[in-house]
């Protein structure tokens, strides 16, 4: 791509993005080799090739065990310096960075080890690839109440690193009224809400994340569209949402990106933003993902530009303080 070229170079802010999703094969091997852990796949290649999934679950399968290789503070910190500066290279100015501690600390990784080390490469990021940053650590709702509830009490050492709290993994089946005292005692806290909803879970979801979490952003949300009342409602409350299109084909929550809902929730005046999720699975990055929804959608250049505006909006800079505090 030219650097001009419209989609990629347009400064943006990632708002979306799981920090082990950025985990590229060659740093995935690199890290297994300088560890003494032994992957499943033969090479890069093999690896690569195993990136074909029916669904959510089938991709968090292979993310979880491919996380092996991330044992030290330096390997987080090499994961975090490979995502800016990529980043840096397709328009990101500002991102906010999810990581998962749960899925770490189950593999005896220290939550210090995992924040310190990310934090490393966030102290750097604005003067080495001028990308300001926020941490947003993500509870996996497949696991218990109690244990995000633990997650968040290990954290408390380090909350000056972190600006919120969000909900992730495997979304049918736990919805987001399981996590409502975690999320309480997040707000007590002075952290901000976000929360994974839609996704393949249904609309219902992103209401209760709303009215039972206090969520003052929804991740994806796609599936809001099923239900116009709540569209009104996000759209009067400029609830920003954090659509993840490479994402959305790849997980298979919609058949192709020409299918992709976008336009329409241009059009009902939602406040949506797109980003890349776990880039390095779902075939791209942020400026990707633009590039794909322009040639897709057959997007004008006004849309991108509003959509780049719009990831400034929903974006916690400059505003660090709880919107809708409940
Ligand atoms: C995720 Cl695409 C997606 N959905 C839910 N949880 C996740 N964790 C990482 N990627
Ligand atoms: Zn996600």
């Amino acid at each position: 791509h030219l650097p001009q070229h419209l989609p990629v170079g347009l400064p943006k802010a990632e708002l979306h993005l799981h920090i082990e999703g950025t985990l590229e094969p060659e740093l995935a091997f690199a890290l297994a080799a300088r560890n003494g852990v032994t992957l499943p796949y033969a090479d890069t290649t093999a690896l690569r090739e195993a990136y074909e999934f029916s669904d959510l679950q089938s991709f968090l399968d292979l993310y979880y065990g491919l996380m092996a290789v991330l044992r030290t503070a330096e390997d987080f910190t090499e994961l975090a310096d490979a995502y800016l500066e990529k980043a840096a290279a397709q328009g990101v100015r500002h991102a906010e960075i999810f990581f998962d501690p749960q899925a770490h600390t189950a593999r005896g990784v220290p939550i210090g080890t995992v924040i310190e080390g990310l934090g490393a490469a966030l102290d750097r990021s604005e003067e080495r690839y001028g990308i300001s940053t926020r941490l947003i650590m993500c509870f996996l709702r497949d696991e218990s109440a109690e244990s995000a509830m633990a997650t968040l009490e290990a954290a408390k050492p380090y909350l000056h690193r972190i600006t919120g709290v969000g909900l992730d993994s495997a979304e049918v089946g736990h919805p987001p009224a399981k996590f409502r005292e975690v999320y309480e005692e997040a707000a007590r806290l002075g952290l901000r809400r976000v929360a994974h909803a839609g996704e393949e879970g249904p609309a219902e979801y992103v209401r209760e994340a709303l009215d039972v979490l206090g969520v003052e952003r929804i991740d994806h949300g796609l599936r809001c569209m099923e239900d116009p009342e709540l569209v009104g409602r996000l759209a009067r409350e400029r609830v920003p949402l954090t659509l993840c299109p490479l994402s959305n084909v790849r997980l298979r929550v919609i058949d192709t990106l020409a299918d992709h809902p976008l336009r329409a929730m241009l059009a009902a005046g939602l406040l949506v933003t797109v980003n890349s999720d776990d880039p390095a699975y779902f075939g791209g990055y942020a400026g990707d993902n633009f590039d794909a929804v322009e040639a897709a959608l057959a997007l004008e250049p006004e849309q991108l530009r509003a959509l780049a505006r719009n990831s400034f909006e929903a974006s916690f800079l400059e505003d660090d303080e709880p919107r809708r505090a409940r």
